[in-house]
């Protein structure tokens, strides 16, 4: 029998049966499908019941110690556990965790240390870079003079004679490094040598990379570059969110530019599942997961080149591949839908120097962290690559993208995700 605070306050599902059916899909989905946004992952369960806790409800404008609401015994402690786990994970000097998401984490990169106007650089989002690295639809291409350097029409890695070439021409206050399509390491001592030659401020936007960097299957930037910036919930496998690394010279600067100059009170609920997630970062397990994301893209990379694809690079060294179609007679977005329809999802995406436009492009994006999030390897990676190439080579036919949706199903079955219900 139901209680009378039941009656009151009941679950979900008899509160509001139709969003409860739409989460409850999007579990399934998320379980008999192969997730391959290379943005995306799992949160684990411990993270989810921290991030959909009470937290929600309290404001607490300002930092730990220097709040401007009342009630806060229980926030600050939240907001400085996550903290020193995260700077312990990371090695770094300061951290705001505050931001609510990787471009106002960016954003607030621009506000402490320019004036509108000022020039900036990072990488064109055609190249693979990120829209808030100054790319020109982005407010941050829009209040800053903005130049994007690119990669090397030869190989398609960045290209440092231009970093460098542009970099003395513009003398930007801000050097971008920092990737969203780019399946290779980034050199941040290169970048660096640049930043100090023409006096910039160099920050790494490590989004994508963060769970690999911790798991040393990517070099740090952090003692390298001046800030460094993330987002928590791609390979470190947080929940939404955004922080800030930088050295302690800078910290005041940061903290003053996320608090009070773009935002209003943090999201506490966010902050304690970040905590949670540093915690699980930090130990022996999650450090091999990140090498096998690595080892995972590598196998499948291998897999798609033995079936004819065309790699942007060549390969990859991170958890992510873009697959140039042109050679195989599909747009990304044919083949994008048509590996949905299969149970194979992923983005379309430009390629370096594509000749398609951005919303119909010549690639798509594919990546290994949630494939690797449920324990799958190399033997399934090898059964990935023949799936998708015999979607995109017959992307017309129905009765094969149903047998592939039905095999890619069972195959699924065999590796639950974590954090959703069985
Ligand atoms: N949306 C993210 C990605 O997919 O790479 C970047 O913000």
């Amino acid at each position: 029998m139901p209680t009378p605070n039941d009656l009151r306050d009941p679950p979900l599902a008899t509160r509001d049966p139709e969003i409860a059916r739409l989460i409850r899909e999007e579990e399934v989905r998320e379980t008999v499908k192969l997730r391959l946004i290379p943005s995306e992952n799992y949160a684990s369960r411990a993270v989810l019941e921290a991030t959909g806790s009470v937290l929600t409800n309290k404001y607490s404008e300002g930092y730990a110690g220097k709040r401007y609401y009342e009630g806060q015994q229980l926030i600050d402690q939240i907001e400085e556990l996550a903290c020193s786990r995260l700077k312990a994970l990371f090695g770094a000097e300061h951290v705001n965790v505050q931001p609510y998401s990787g471009s106002p984490a960016n954003l607030a990169v621009y506000l402490a240390f320019c004036k509108p106007h000022d020039p900036v650089m990072g990488l064109g989002l055609p190249a693979g870079g990120h829209l808030t690295h100054g790319w020109n639809v982005s407010i941050t291409g829009k209040y800053f003079n903005s130049v994007a350097y690119g990669v090397s029409p030869s190989d398609h890695r960045i290209d440092f004679a231009e970093v460098r070439r542009l970099a003395l021409e513009h003398k930007p206050k801000i050097l971008w490094c920092g990737t969203t399509a780019y399946p290779r390491l980034l050199d941040f001592a290169k970048f660096r040598e640049i930043a100090d030659e023409v006096g910039a401020k160099l920050c790494a936007d490590i989004s994508h990379i963060s769970g690999l960097v911790v798991g040393g299957a990517h070099p740090s930037p952090i003692g390298i570059a001046d800030v460094v910036t993330s987002t928590t919930h791609k390979t470190l496998r947080g929940p939404r969110g955004g922080m800030i690394f930088c050295k302690s010279e800078y910290a005041k600067d940061i903290d003053r530019a996320v608090f009070p100059g773009l935002q209003g009170g943090p999201h506490n609920h966010t902050t304690a599942g970040i905590a949670v997630a540093a915690k699980e970062a930090s130990t022996p397990e999650f450090k091999q997961y990140a090498l096998n994301i690595v080892a995972n893209a590598k196998v499948l990379a291998e897999g798609l080149l033995g079936h004819g694809f065309s790699l942007v690079t060549g390969g990859t060294d991170n958890h992510l591949i873009l697959i140039d179609l042109t050679s195989k007679g599909i747009s990304g977005k044919l083949a994008a839908k048509a590996l949905d329809r299969a149970g194979i999802v992923c983005n379309y995406n430009s390629v370096p120097f594509d000749p398609r436009k951005p919303f119909d492009p010549s690639g798509i994006r594919i990546g290994t962290p949630s494939i690797t999030s449920r324990g799958m390897g190399p033997t399934e990676m090898k059964k990935l690559a023949g799936w998708m190439d015999q979607v995109v080579s017959k992307a017309d036919d129905a009765a094969l993208i149903d047998r592939v949706a039905a095999e890619v199903s069972e195959m699924c079955s065999g590796f639950p995700p974590p954090g959703i219900p069985v």
